[in-house]
């Protein structure tokens, strides 16, 4: 067994799982783990943001474009506990990073050294952690290296994929041992587990018989890498397809079967589907409060009117919200596969669906007719439809979107139509703000060749700002759109919606006469040495992020997009005690329940 440093075995691992780049920032607790990454820097490349929040950010959303991981490293204590909130970003949402951070030496356990989190327990870091991630393990020894890190980047991509937590002691860098590397873990979706044969065949049944079949898609099929598979099903049967912001894209959004997003913020066609349907087979989906109106009955569903039919790679999320019908445990794009084979000696059922087809069609009628004008105004500040549209008309069918939170968020999950699969990356679960702002540069580095635009609310940009630096440093050409409303608009139009207009602390003003206030995006980008643009006029929007998207260099366009322009509620959703609002465009609609089926 050769000897080696537990910080070079730890290099050796993440080459040998063609783990192309750490994400990291130093402290003294891991300059060993620097040293050795510095030996192999033909192999594996250390990217060095100016916050460890970043460098996690980056991580997850490097994932969610590749579906292959990458390794944050970060310093004992302060470092560390920098990336909880991004850990809990990538792990609400199923996204892979393996998580190195460093703790104090053992030698030194217990004495409170510096930097130790040790109220109740030595290097106490694993506490602190563990709700965060899949998995954190602390070895404490060179000799538990091989079979932690092994178990960790198996862990990271087995079942539903999520961030893991390696924890590593100053001396187990540094100390030697008689160590063998691992073999390389399984790649995402090398693992595949299908469904029982008789599910399928009910579930075919169910599909086939149903007058108004739905299916609803999310990051699950995206994982399991469906597309092509959930199309063909889809199209097979007629059945419309409605999604969740990470399963945009797994069917082209400009198929008419794609409906789009479902839920307050939702499209109309998608919440009218939703709730008149009377099969749903949700696949990698688990109606969360956003995409189910908060669970208020026949707002986007209506269970268990309709009859569900749930699979996902999770247990727990199998009826944690709606108890199905059929419940299946399986890989999505396995899953679909089965249904596809059951299909090939299934009766074909022409016009079977017509009517439904008739009736989504005159909802998307209405839709287009009620949002279409305001597509088409020019105005300053500028509309925020024009906005997406000018996104939608300059990027090419393989740009990626990395949203931020906020309002600007939901006109995206309204109206955006994402043409892949991995082209628009969403922090959905958790909404950290600065995911979509700091996890671009992650996606550039993900697809290089691809252009990269960040949709960041002038809130969000704000909370990591330094990422300018780190695209100058690292030469990382990313567009940042920033929708500069001159508030936190999101929260803001909360708080005037329950409190009759009051607002505290909820948009951004200038000494004691409230004059709206930002610092100047533009000049702040050109300081870092970022190419910085500010566009006033609506007209003006399309060109500059056209030479933004062409200049391949990293660019700023701080866009004034006015805040009191709302997108349209189709959907409800509820903060219990207090009351929701109706939909502003369409209504609940709430069939007779008994009897139920
Ligand atoms: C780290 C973090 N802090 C606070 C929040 C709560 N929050 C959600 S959206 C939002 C405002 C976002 O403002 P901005 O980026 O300007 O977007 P806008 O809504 O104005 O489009 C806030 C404060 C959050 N989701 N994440
Ligand atoms: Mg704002």
């Amino acid at each position: 067994m050769p000897r080696m440093k537990g910080a070079d075995l730890i290099t050796e691992h993440l080459v040998r799982n063609k783990i192309p780049y750490v994400f990291g920032i130093c402290g003294h607790g891991n300059v060993g783990m620097l040293d050795s990454l510095y030996g192999a820097q033909d192999k594996i490349k250390l990217v060095s943001p100016r916050h460890e929040q970043v460098a996690a950010h980056m991580a997850d959303a490097y994932f969610r474009v590749r579906h292959e991981p990458v390794a944050t490293l970060t310093s004992c204590g302060p470092g560390s506990a920098n990336i909880i909130m991004p850990l809990q970003v990538a792990l609400s949402d199923s996204s892979a990073l393996l998580a190195i951070t460093a703790n104090v030496p053992t030698q030194q356990f217990n004495r409170s050294p510096f930097q130790e989190i040790n109220r109740h327990y030595q290097a106490d870091f694993v506490n602190i952690v563990r709700p965060v991630v899949k998995r954190a393990f602390q070895p404490t020894r060179v000799e538990m290296l091989p079979l932690a890190l092994r178990q960790a980047t198996t862990t990271m991509l087995s079942g539903r994929p999520g961030p893991v937590n390696v924890d590593v002691p100053f001396n187990v860098f540094q100390e030697e041992g008689d160590v063998e590397v691992p073999a390389a873990s399984p790649k995402l979706g090398m693992r595949r587990s299908g469904a029982a044969p008789d599910d399928v065949a009910a579930a075919l049944d169910m599909a086939l018989k149903a007058q108004r079949p739905a299916l609803f898609v999310g990051h699950g099929v995206t994982l399991s890498e469906a597309s092509a598979e959930l199309t063909a099903f889809a199209r097979k049967l007629g059945i419309p397809v409605i999604s969740s912001p990470n399963g945009f894209g797994t069917i082209d959004m400009t198929d008419p079967l794609s409906l789009g997003f479902i839920g307050r913020n939702g499209a109309y066609p998608s919440n009218q589907a939703g709730r008149h349907a009377d099969l749903v087979i949700a696949i990698g989906a688990r109606f969360d409060d956003r995409s189910a109106s908060s669970w208020l009955p026949g707002y986007s569903w209506n269970f268990p009117h309709a009859k569900l039919i749930h699979v996902d790679v999770d247990p727990d999320e199998l009826g944690r919200n709606y108890p199905p019908d059929i419940a299946i445990l399986a890989d999505a794009r396995t899953f679909l596969r089965q249904l596809l084979a059951g299909l090939e000696s299934a009766k074909p059922r022409e016009g079977a669906l017509k009517q439904w087809h008739a009736e989504i069609k005159g909802w998307r009628d209405e839709w287009e007719a009620f949002t279409k004008p305001n597509f088409d105004i020019h105005a300053s500040p500028i509309r925020p439809e024009r906005v997406v549209a000018d996104c939608q008309a300059v990027l090419p069918d393989d740009a990626i979107l990395s949203c931020d939170v906020g309002v600007n968020h939901n006109w995206y999950m309204q109206f955006w139509k994402a043409r892949r699969p991995q082209t628009m990356l969403n922090s959905w679960g958790f909404s950290g703000m600065g995911f979509g702002t700091a996890g671009a540069l992650g996606a550039k580095l993900a697809a290089p060749d691809r252009p990269v635009v960040a949709i960041a609310g002038d809130g969000c940009f704000t909370m990591v700002p330094h990422v300018l630096c780190t695209a100058v440093e690292y030469d990382i050409p990313v567009v940042w759109v920033i929708w500069n409303n001159f508030a936190w608009a999101s929260i803001r139009d909360i708080q005037y919606g329950m409190f009759g207009g009051r607002e505290l602390g909820t948009a951004f003003y200038q000494g004691a006469n409230q004059k709206p206030y930002n610092p100047d995006f533009a000049a702040w980008a050109r300081a870092s040495g970022v190419e910085g643009i500010t566009v006033t006029k609506s007209q003006d929007f399309k060109g500059a992020l056209e030479h933004a998207v062409k200049l391949n260099k990293p660019v700023l366009l701080d866009v004034h997009v006015d805040a009191n322009v709302r997108p349209p509620a189709t959907g409800a959703w509820q903060l219990p005690p207090t009351p929701y609002n109706e939909p502003a465009f369409g209504k609940a609609w709430v069939p007779e329940m008994a009897p139920a089926k």
